[in-house]
């Protein structure tokens, strides 16, 4: 009973108890479990059905039968409420089927109406290339991505890619700084590119691409002051070729790696778009240095990193609180 009361007065729950739920949780991968397709706008052709918008290939598309703003859509269902607050369609890579604005409706059912909210997510771009976009959190089993104006000559409307996904419990997203790694392919496929916001394939300021860079191929991000880091998403290269399909985080507080805080290794095999969390590694730098699967030319369209919101226990707090337990003790007695 006196350590309840201790407990409450000092907050030393809200220190202590998220943080070890944290650990011992399961990790949530910030990018969301495939839906199920529940309906499209007709597609083109068998060859161009909504599942190719969720199959990791840059050589699939989903494409409307002429659909244009109207007929080109995909609804889903995620089997039970996700959380989302961002999403990204990989479009067409051509510029006459373009898709000029298109919107998220959420629903609690598999039915899409006019009561059911909307997220305006822009202008997609056309080319190959994927907008990611933020919105402020959703939860919701149904989505629908439906298209709102087209914004080109032709109406074959769809994408290649469709992911959505969610910042993971006890996080936030943390921007950083690329400062160096592997030299780029040229400067259409520059290391800056391995964290703009931009995904997307095949033309300038989306990708980082290394020329053959093998096991070679590394990246190092500044987190601008030391952090406490537990998650990420890794967006590679789409092309089968260019995949690394394993990878090391090398986490330091020397820009230059000479001595590092921790090593963690991740295998995505052949799937694109991955993420993982993990208990927090306090450390400003990151090392993403590529391990195996490295044919092609191989980098990465999109890295983006996940800082721990849940306070840790230190020394200095520590001393504080046994101060104030030994204090308020003494006031009650
Ligand atoms: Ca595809
Ligand atoms: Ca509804
Ligand atoms: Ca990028």
């Amino acid at each position: 009973m006196k350590n309840t009361t201790i407990n409450r007065h000092l907050g030393l729950p809200a220190v202590f108890f998220p943080a070890l739920a944290f650990l011992s949780g399961s990790a949530v991968a910030a990018v969301v479990t495939t839906p199920t397709i529940i309906g499209s706008g007709t597609p083109f052709s068998g060859s161009y059905s909504a599942p190719n918008l969720f199959d990791g290939s840059k050589d699939t598309d989903y494409a409307s039968q002429g659909g244009g703003a109207a007929g080109t859509w995909v609804a889903l269902d995620f089997g039970t409420a996700v959380s989302i607050d961002r999403m990204f369609l990989i479009t067409r890579n051509n510029n006459v089927d373009v898709v000029g604005g298109s919107q998220l409706i959420y629903s609690t059912d598999a039915t899409f109406d006019g009561s059911d909210p909307v997220i305006d997510l822009g202008a997609a771009g056309d080319s190959g290339i994927g907008k990611l976009v933020s919105f402020a959190s959703i939860s919701s089993r149904y989505v629908k991505w439906q298209v709102t104006t087209s914004g080109g000559p032709s109406n074959n409307l769809g994408g290649t890619e469709l992911r959505f996904l969610s910042t993971p419990a006890g996080t936030e997203i943390h921007n950083p700084t690329v400062i160096g790694g592997y030299a780029a392919y040229n400067g259409d496929y520059a290391l800056q590119n391995a964290a703009n916001g931009i995904l997307g394939t095949d033309y300038s300021g989306r990708e980082y691409a290394t020329n053959a860079g093998g096991t070679g191929t590394y990246v190092d991000f500044d987190m601008g002051s030391t952090i406490p880091i537990a998650g990420f998403d890794f967006f590679d290269r789409i092309g089968a070729v260019d995949r690394i399909t394993a990878f090391d985080l090398i986490f330091s507080n020397d820009p230059a790696f000479a001595t590092t805080v921790d090593t963690l290794s991740f295998a995505p095999g052949s799937q694109w778009g991955y993420g993982e969390t993990f208990a927090p590694v306090d450390a400003r730098y990151v090392r993403f240095q590529a391990t195996a699967g490295v044919g092609g030319n191989p980098g990465m369209q999109e890295m983006i990193f996940y800082k721990s919101t849940i306070p840790e226990p230190s020394v200095p707090v520590l001393g504080i609180s046994i101060l104030g337990a030994g204090l308020f003790i003494r006031r009650r007695s």
